[in-house]
């Protein structure tokens, strides 16, 4: 069924911290945008080994994009954003021009099951940033809002639902105490043990969800939730990767606030008294 967006969507971003634009895909542009993906995946492997988690930003590679641009002209889609987010944003070109997308492509491995680790975006997975500035952006609308839009069905995603609203509960701070979380160490497992350590990892978390998207969907998420990608090679995935803009997530994406120590480690944001 083509995709109608309802105020379920905007209430369901606001509170659970994501929703899915379900069949936004026409077959025919997913026909285009596998052809398109099928390239990007033979081109990332080459240049980046078989473990590789993507190909980003897929503009600067030999691509014809003309199957992404198509998504991301979608009229349906720019009103959904805006009915969302507000007036001021818009999906895909950081300041408005094509040439400038930092769209990307999410591949499975070729060898070895692996997950990344849980993360709130830029808090967690980005050293030296300012920790108390991004607390006070945390839930500024026009920040941090990111996409996942799969070509097969995924269900590599994993999140905390509502996470986005608030600071880590102490169940969530009791079980990553120590900066920087650390991804499970799979070295030496076969193929089912490392997906059982993955699938353990992730559901270790309270309150983690996995989210099962669609071949054609488009999940619009806020990035500051807890979540976590798990992988492994018999789950093909091709899922275009992407964030909507404004001129504030420009300015904070180009000028992101550094710590004013200058120190590249991580703050431990559950220490309250080292964070700056
Ligand atoms: O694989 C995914 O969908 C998650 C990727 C992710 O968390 C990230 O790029 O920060
Ligand atoms: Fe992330």
């Amino acid at each position: 069924m083509a995709f109608k967006f309802t105020d379920q969507h905007i209430d369901d971003y606001h509170r659970l911290g994501y929703t899915i634009f379900r069949d936004l895909m026409t077959p025919a542009l997913l026909t285009d945008l596998r052809r398109m993906a099928e390239e990007a995946r033979r081109i990332c492997f080459e240049k980046r080994g078989p473990q590789a988690q993507r190909l980003q930003p897929i503009k600067d590679f030999e691509l014809d994009l003309t199957p992404y641009h198509e998504l991301a002209a979608l009229p349906e889609l720019d009103k959904a954003i805006k009915a969302i987010i507000g007036d001021d944003a818009w999906y895909a070109y950081p300041n408005g021009n094509k040439e400038d997308s930092r769209a990307g492509i999410l591949f499975e491995p070729r060898e070895r099951p692996y997950c990344t680790l849980w993360h709130r975006d830029w808090r967690d997975n980005m050293p030296g940033i300012s920790v108390k500035t991004w607390e006070e952006k945390q839930n500024d609308i026009r920040l941090f809002n990111q996409v996942n839009a799969p070509f097969y069905d995924d269900n590599c995603l994993w999140i905390v639902p509502g996470s986005h609203l608030r600071r880590d509960l102490p169940s969530e701070a009791a079980r990553f105490p120590d900066r920087p979380i650390v991804a499970p160490d799979t070295k030496g497992m076969n193929t089912e043990e490392a997906e059982w350590a993955c699938l353990d990892f992730c559901r270790s978390m309270p309150g983690a969800q996995q989210v099962w998207l669609s071949a054609g969907d488009f999940m619009l998420y806020r990035n500051p939730l807890w979540h976590i990608g798990s992988y492994t090679p018999h789950k093909k995935r091709a899922t275009l990767h992407d964030g909507v803009w404004t001129k504030e997530f420009f300015e904070w994406f180009t000028h992101a606030p550094q710590r004013p120590d200058g120190k590249r480690e991580y703050v431990n944001p559950n220490k309250r008294e080292e964070l700056q």
